[in-house]
């Protein structure tokens, strides 16, 4: 599909809001990926599942939603999340890191929390506070930091792949890349 026809039959005013948003635009400009933060702060960390969901063009949206700053806001996210069509919430905290586990309490769909790494403890508060939900509201916890974000972001497009065999080809295609970007012998060894 060329980005010419993933924008037909689409309003100019929606093609604007998403490149305002700076979602991939698709011809149904449907968001597939929330992905969202508890500060400001834990943007250059959550920056890395974008850079992946992009890369795979897959439809995103980012908010800044703190469980304890903006109650409403993540209130009303939770509630309405799902019905707007979205697949899968990746969800970033520190510290005390109730976001993620707040977000899946208000919606059925797949949440995934990206543990930051904090100032104070390297990232184990928010990992443990992540990790340890009690049976009943399950959040899928990635690893601290960076690796973390990343891999929220590729294991949202596995998600979002399930139902989309254009994002599951270029899901195959990434990973075979990956594969072949990885040298047989190490590089340093042959510099000696
Ligand atoms: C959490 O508190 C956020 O997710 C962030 O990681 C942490 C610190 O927030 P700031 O004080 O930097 O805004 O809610």
């Amino acid at each position: 599909m060329t980005p010419k026809d993933r924008f037909k039959g689409t309003k100019m005013s929606q093609i604007k809001s998403a490149v305002n948003a700076k979602q991939y635009p698709s011809a149904e400009n449907t968001v597939r990926v929330g992905v969202i933060m508890g500060s400001e702060s834990d943007w250059p960390t959550m920056k890395f599942a974008t850079d992946i969901l992009s890369e795979l063009k897959i439809t995103y949206e980012t908010k800044i939603i703190s469980a304890h700053r903006t109650p409403e806001r993540m209130n009303n996210y939770g509630k309405t999340v799902k019905e707007r069509g979205l697949l899968v919430v990746i969800a970033g905290a520190g510290g005390a890191a109730h976001l993620p586990g707040m977000i899946a309490a208000l919606t059925t769909l797949p949440v995934l929390g990206v543990p930051i790494q904090s100032k104070t403890l390297s990232g184990l508060d928010s990992l443990l506070s992540i990790v340890q939900m009690p049976g009943g509201i399950p959040v899928g916890t990635l690893s601290i930091g960076k690796s973390g974000a990343k891999n929220a972001g590729l294991l949202a497009a596995s998600i979002v792949a399930l139902s989309d065999q254009d994002i599951s080809e270029r899901l195959n295609t990434w990973r075979l890349n990956q594969t072949l970007s990885v040298d047989d012998v190490p590089q340093g060894y042959l510099q000696q």
